[in-house]
């Protein structure tokens, strides 16, 4: 007789392996290392811009928005993660849009928190949300909260581009939900505010009283919008982002770096389950660093590389790249460089489950 292994140990009788099989249960020692398996792991990524606008060049030729079938009824190219199929991380989706001269991307609701960070802008490209039309000039963010109906209206002579980012395959896959939609009933939301009322809301002085107004409709009734509709000018984050840089010292892991504020707190997140930074990345490499949250960058300008685990992405003005959750990574700028941070860390916060640390080295 050999000697007995540990997992000899274990063995169960051939009658409580048929009890527990008919009974439908499994002894948590051999369910344990199935935990895990369900959703893949992302993997690092890179989608340079070039390439981006080719396929939505192409796409816009091809699919007039009046012609989409029905669904988000958006021109949206989704870059896609290929270690998960369907998105470019488990919680956070970003897809590519465009909108041409004259063509609306028609109005409608639903309970995913959404936002629009502006590539090309004009003026008269407006996305309507919540009853104002908001201007969306290059590198403007907006947010569209949960239910708020919103249309994006091009009034101006040129394609308008932009990222759409929403929180989608967190309730779609990784929660393995179906949300709430609604189409509007007209192709255009009546514009019912003056243009800067939401931002007028959440400045130095505010509303006293909060009346029924101030509930979203629909199944979210009762409770209070989370994070309002709102325009962050990109003038200003860039203004600050320059204040920081000639007076203060760089964070060592992100650079110089700032958090969009949810505007009625004025603290971060921005959305209960994404989070938005700026980074001015202007004084060499940065620090590895990991963490357990999904990171995906935006590049606003400049040109550099990423070190993530074994790998090295290079990226340049507008590429779109992700770090997984737990790679160390850091950030080496050739020169100065500006990158928008997307993060699922307020779901992780929220369960008090955060964590990050530096390499041992
Ligand atoms: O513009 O409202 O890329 O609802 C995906 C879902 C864009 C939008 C997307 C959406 C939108």
């Amino acid at each position: 007789m050999g000697q007995q292994e540990p997992e000899d140990l274990l063995e169960l009788s051939p009658d409580t392996r048929t009890i527990l099989e008919e009974e439908g249960l499994r002894p948590l020692w051999e369910v344990e290392d199935d935990f895990g398996t369900v959703i893949d792991d992302l993997e690092a990524d890179i989608w340079k811009w070039d390439d981006i606008q080719r396929a939505i060049d192409a796409v816009e030729d091809d699919v007039p928005i009046a012609e989409l079938p029905p669904g988000f009824q958006r021109r949206v190219a989704v870059p896609i993660n290929t270690a998960i199929g369907n998105a470019i991380s488990n919680t956070i989706y970003v897809g590519v849009q465009t909108v041409s001269p004259g063509e609306t991307a028609p109005s409608h609701r639903h309970s995913a928190n959404a936002l629009r960070f502006t590539i090309d802008g004009a003026e008269e490209m407006k996305t309507v949300v919540a009853g104002e039309e908001f201007p969306m000039h290059d590198n403007d963010l907006v947010t569209t909260p949960q239910w708020e109906w919103h249309d994006h209206v091009n009034d101006s002579d040129q394609t308008c581009t932009w990222l759409d980012i929403l929180d989608l395959p967190l309730f779609l896959d990784s929660l393995n939900r179906s949300q709430a939609f609604e189409n509007h009933e007209l192709e255009r939301q009546p514009v019912v505010k003056s243009q800067g009322y939401w931002d007028s809301q959440y400045g130095r002085a505010r509303p006293v009283e909060t009346t029924d107004d101030d509930s979203i409709p629909g199944p979210f009734s009762g409770i209070r919008d989370p994070t309002p509709p709102y325009r962050f000018q990109w003038t200003d984050v860039e203004e600050t982002l320059h204040q920081r840089a000639a007076n203060d010292d760089p964070d060592r892991h992100d650079g110089y770096n700032l958090a969009y504020v949810n505007p009625e707190s004025g603290t971060p997140p921005l959305f209960p389950t994404m989070s938005f930074r700026a980074q001015l990345l202007s004084e060499g490499a940065t620090d590895s660093h990991f963490h357990n949250a999904t990171e995906i960058y935006f590049v606003i300008d400049g040109e550099g590389a990423t070190h993530v685990d074994d790998d090295v992405l290079e990226w340049n003005e507008r590429d779109l790249f992700v770090v997984p959750p737990d790679a160390v990574h850091h950030h080496d700028p050739d020169g100065e460089a500006t990158l928008l941070c997307l993060s699922d860390r307020p779901v992780f916060e929220a369960f008090n489950f955060y964590a990050e640390a530096e390499p041992s080295s």
